[in-house]
């Protein structure tokens, strides 16, 4: 241990950078340096654990290139000044309400990128910049990710947040499809120490079967890897409903709709019909099928694999009939809803999506979203509604969303564009006006999405570390530019962010029927009282029969356990019945799309991604310690095919999109028939200097993004046909 001197400090916090929400404890020099990350060994979560980007979180604090004052664009010379913020604000205000008035509102498009799913200010403020902007030209990182699950959660459970989760810690089986947690630390699924969970598993002697067309670092861990063809997991999971079926395994245990008609539709897809397409020996379908049904727990989990695939929704959709139809839905060691601590959204209807469509392609919303595959379509299609500006917060869609070159083009000529990032990048370098947010240790931390996904209901608060000074909050820079785009100046003496929190709480505790205790709610600030009213209102809440608030959190800054997780159905339910619906009309549907591809011929040779555990999409390259030896951007492919196609280090990949010339790494890891490439690079003419050296090429310029799945618009990045030609 480093000792703790006058001028030194050790204080704790979560990491923001993936799902796993580690403990870190951070200790910072009289200048408020970071100076040491460890892993917080208190924290009844992650217990200590840590990983190389939660450990050089210091190096991207100190980060020459990252912006620490609002930046504004000459267009006239493509030149970048620092500006005040008054400035920056007042050069929004200006230009984007004036689009509006011209053109209405749908001609503003907004994109939110990953990062906002681990920040308070994107869960907190930016439903007030949705607001502002009423657009219904709407794009998020979900229709990139994980809108297949919360679709499927949606349809059958009622509520597209109520997603179950493999119960890691007591399951005796878990079949894991399309995740590579050893490298990723988890997804819809949170898990700090997920390697180590997994590990724990097979001590217990619990069975870990891990389906992937690379045998990845999770795959080697597992008790059994079985490669598959990619995009090809629906056929794979309908041949185990079907093999449950027919050989009487199901036990169903929930109540459920629609048990007869998923029977039916299971019926064609035998374990021998489905084995050609997948690759997967029908007896090796029929085994798991048993397998699953005679553990005594078991859980199925799919993740980025098999959503970002042509089948998406089908996949998750099937994948928690299997947990319905073994036994394990809402069981411990099965599949499980989490209980998180702060209010949620309480949905009166049961979830749908197609409420309306996006213009040019006719793509349904879903969750109040077009599908970010068709933002080029929409900014670049001219007529009546056509985007003429973007506001980005926290995403970089130029390297992160399908067919990314016409993305690319198409923000080149919008009229104006604002991104809030820490970054100038392949997409802020479109913008007018870049809006950076403080240092990460400068925001307070709660992880309002993530903990409704985690496998052991927990909780932990953070206030910032260090003071602000002279930057902004994200949650205000958030306020301030809803204002703006409403063309509202912030009104003298009142500040916006008390603002909007106060119509905020005034409006929940209306609904709740506490009106009158506004004055009992705690905390420095309106941002930390909204927390606390969220904590006394959910589910272990001081207000709603329990003892949660954010003094308890306060009190308890290495966070707190709230237990394992329980049983939730049928209250959790949202359906129109009160029953799972096992069978939702939309999905059934769509089987005929799945029947339809099932004799269709296969590619050649198919593109896959793949995660780097040094890596966090398209935004950590800049940092040194990060990038280099196993952390670099090359083509995995199967020596065989490396052979074949007589590949001697560079080649040239062709999809139906574009073309890229990559480096390539021959390995026994991947399928013959199989290539994979990450995605998130693609730097050259990036003006962050590491990133630039360490360029890679944008997997994205492959993917095509006029293919989506169907029931929820999802991007397909995994089954891409490519030709391979010796560069
Ligand atoms: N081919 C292929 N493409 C993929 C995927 C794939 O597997 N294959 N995966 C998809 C998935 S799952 C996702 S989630 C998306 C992610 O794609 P995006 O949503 O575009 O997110 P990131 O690439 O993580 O970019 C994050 C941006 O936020 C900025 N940033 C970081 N922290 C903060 C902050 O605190 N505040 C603000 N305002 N900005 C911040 C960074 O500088 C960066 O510009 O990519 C998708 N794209
Ligand atoms: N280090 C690191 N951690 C991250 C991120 C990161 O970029 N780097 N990104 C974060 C984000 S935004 C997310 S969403 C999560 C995702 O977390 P995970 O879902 O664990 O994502 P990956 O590690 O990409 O693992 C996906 C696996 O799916 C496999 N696969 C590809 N196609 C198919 C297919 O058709 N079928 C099957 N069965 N498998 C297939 C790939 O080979 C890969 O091994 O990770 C998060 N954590
Ligand atoms: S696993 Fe995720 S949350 Fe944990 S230290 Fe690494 S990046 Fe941070
Ligand atoms: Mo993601």
């Amino acid at each position: 241990m480093t000792p703790v001197t006058d001028s030194s400090r050790t204080l704790l916090r979560t990491c923001p950078l993936c799902e796993a929400v580690c403990g870190l404890e951070v200790t910072l020099d009289s200048a408020d340096h970071i100076t040491a990350i460890r892993g917080d060994q208190a924290d009844p979560f992650s217990r200590g654990f840590l990983c190389p980007k939660g450990a050089t979180l210091g190096h991207l604090d100190e980060d020459p290139d990252r912006l620490t004052a609002p930046m504004v664009r000459d267009r006239a010379t493509d030149s970048w000044r620092a500006v005040s913020w008054d400035e920056a604000f007042g050069i929004i205000r200006e230009r984007l309400p004036e689009i509006t008035r011209a053109h209405g509102n749908q001609a503003v498009g907004l994109y939110l990128g990953n990062p906002n799913a681990h920040t308070v200010a994107g869960a907190l403020y930016v439903p007030l910049l949705i607001r502002a902007l009423a657009t219904r030209n709407l794009y998020s990182a979900s229709t990139a990710d994980q809108m297949p699950k919360q679709v499927s959660s949606g349809l059958m459970f009622g509520d597209p947040l109520t997603v179950a989760v493999p119960d890691l810690d007591r399951t005796d089986y878990l079949l894991m499809l399309g995740a590579n947690p050893l490298e990723s630390n988890g997804s819809l699924c949170t898990a700090p120490d997920f390697p180590g969970r997994l590990k724990a598993l097979k001590q217990r002697g619990g069975r870990f079967v891990v389906v992937d067309p690379r045998r990845t670092r999770t795959a080697k861990l597992a008790d059994e890897h079985l490669f598959v063809r990619p995009g090809s997991d629906a056929y794979l999971l309908f041949g185990i409903v079907h093999t449950l079926f027919a050989e009487n395994l199901t036990d169903v245990r929930v109540e459920v709709e629609g048990l007869d008609e998923v029977r039916a539709a299971a019926a064609e897809f035998t374990p021998e019909t489905v084995a050609a397409r997948t690759g997967v020996p029908a007896e090796t379908v029929m085994r798991l099928a048993r397998e699953l049904a005679a553990a005594p727990t078991a859980a199925v989990y799919a993740r980025i694999g098999t959503c970002t695939a042509e089948f998406g929704t089908l996949t998750q959709w099937l994948v928690d009939v299997i947990n319905v139809l073994t036994g394990n839905l809402d069981s411990p060691g099965g599949a499980m809803f989490p209980t998180g601590a702060a209010l949620g959204i309480v949905r009166s209807r049961p979830f749908r999506t197609g409420r309306w469509a996006s213009r040019v392609r006719g793509l349904p919303e879903a969750m109040g979203e077009f599908p970010v595959a068709t933002l080029a379509d929409e900014i670049s299609t001219p007529g009546d509604g056509q985007i003429r500006a973007m506001v980005t917060v926290a995403g970089n869609p130029v390297l992160s969303a399908p067919g990314s070159s016409r993305l690319d083009a198409a923000f080149a000529d919008l009229e104006f564009m604002v991104s809030v990032d820490r970054y100038l990048n392949e997409t802020t370098r479109h913008a007018d006006v870049i809006l950076p947010p403080p240092r990460i240790v400068q925001a307070p931390h709660y992880d309002f999405a993530l903990l409704q996904f985690a496998v052991h209901n927990y909780a932990r608060y953070s206030r910032p570390l260090v003071p602000l000074g002279d930057n902004l909050s994200e949650a205000e820079v958030i306020a301030r530019l809803a204002l703006a785009v409403s063309g509202q100046e912030p009104t003298p003496g009142l500040d916006p962010l008390t603002v909007v929190d106060e119509i905020v709480i005034a409006g929940t505790l209306h609904k709740a029927g506490m009106a009158d205790r506004r004055t009992e709610l705690l905390g420095e600030n309106t941002t930390e009282q909204r927390i606390d009213m969220m904590l006394k209102l959910g589910p272990y809440g001081e207000w709603a029969g329990g003892t949660l608030n954010l003094q308890v959190l306060l009190d308890n800054p290495h966070g707190i356990d709230l237990g394992p997780l329980q049983p939730r159905l049928p209250g959790v339910l949202r359906t129109a019945g009160r029953k799972v619906e096992l069978a939702p009309r939309q999905l059934l549907d769509d089987v005929a799309r799945l029947r339809a591809r099932l004799r269709a011929a296969a590619p050649e040779m198919v593109l896959v991604g793949r995660r780097q555990l040094r890596s966090n999409n398209s935004w950590l390259h800049n940092v040194a310690p990060l990038v280099g030896g196993s952390n670099r951007c090359t083509l995995h492919m199967h020596p065989d095919d490396v052979a074949r196609f007589g590949i001697d280090g560079q080649v040239v990949v062709k999809s139906a999109a574009g073309t890229l010339t990559v480096p390539v790494e021959a390995t026994e890891d991947i399928m013959p028939g199989v290539v994979s490439l990450p995605h998130g690079w693609g730097h050259s003419d990036s003006a962050q200097a590491v990133a630039r050296e360490h360029a890679g090429v944008n997997a994205n310029v492959l993917t095509d993004d006029s293919l989506v799945d169907a029931p929820s618009g999802n991007a397909v990045f995994n089954g891409v046909p490519v030709t391979l030609t010796p560069a």
